[in-house]
């Protein structure tokens, strides 16, 4: 039995939208990141974070684990790809999303909606999207003719790199100067599974 701590408002969005593209059944706790840090849940995650897996005893914590995992045990005819090297451009571009796009998009977003607005700082917000242009230059760059990451399919590769890309739509963020970028993000965006996350607590 797979319980899923974490609410689709946070991190835990990613997890949730590679729950629903594998289609798997699972108990849904909805934990929120004010009580990320209860007794109860530091006993799943000591990390005191969201998200947290527990799949039949085997508890994972942080999103993008969650989500290889995942693809690797339950997605092999679907969001996991078949080849070694294929698996080394899927962690490879998860890690890319978390280290190179996140922070900056955490920034942009508590200089323009998180913090209470006489803390926010526009020019933080400014610089946080000056530096996301050259990553997000070099995804477009891996996007230009072809229709996925990895190829012409649909992977977990996308999906943690679009996960991360998610928190851009809190702020309308504008893909036009990157359209390849844009295009493959639609695509990502207009999946079912995702669709789905706006019904899931
Ligand atoms: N690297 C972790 C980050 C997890 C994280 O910081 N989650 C936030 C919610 S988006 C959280 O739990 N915050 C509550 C807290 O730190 O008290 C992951 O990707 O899972």
């Amino acid at each position: 039995m797979i319980k899923f701590y974490g609410t689709s408002k946070s991190r835990a969005a990613r997890s949730l939208w590679a729950l629903e593209e594998l289609g798997l059944k699972y108990e849904h706790i909805p934990t929120e990141v004010a009580k990320a840090k209860s007794p109860e849940h530091l006993k799943i995650n000591p990390n005191g974070h969201i998200p947290a897996l527990d799949d039949d005893g085997v508890i994972l914590c942080e999103s993008m684990a969650i989500n290889l995992y995942l693809a690797e045990k339950y997605g092999k005819n679907s969001l996991w790809p078949a080849s070694v090297e294929d698996h080394g451009r899927a962690y490879q571009w998860s890690f890319w999303g978390i280290t190179e796009l996140e922070g900056h998009f955490l920034t942009l977003l508590s200089h323009k909606m998180f913090l209470p607005p006489d803390q926010r700082d526009e020019k933080k917000a400014n610089d946080a999207i000056n530096a996301l242009k050259a990553p997000l230059n070099v995804l477009d760059a891996a996007l230009k003719g072809r229709e996925y990451l990895l190829g012409s399919n649909f992977t977990i590769a996308d999906l943690n790199v679009a996960g991360v890309l998610t928190f851009g739509t809190y702020v309308k963020f504008d893909h036009s100067a990157t359209p390849a970028l844009q295009a493959w993000l639609g695509k990502c965006h207009g999946r079912d599974a995702y669709k789905k996350l706006r019904s899931i607590a």
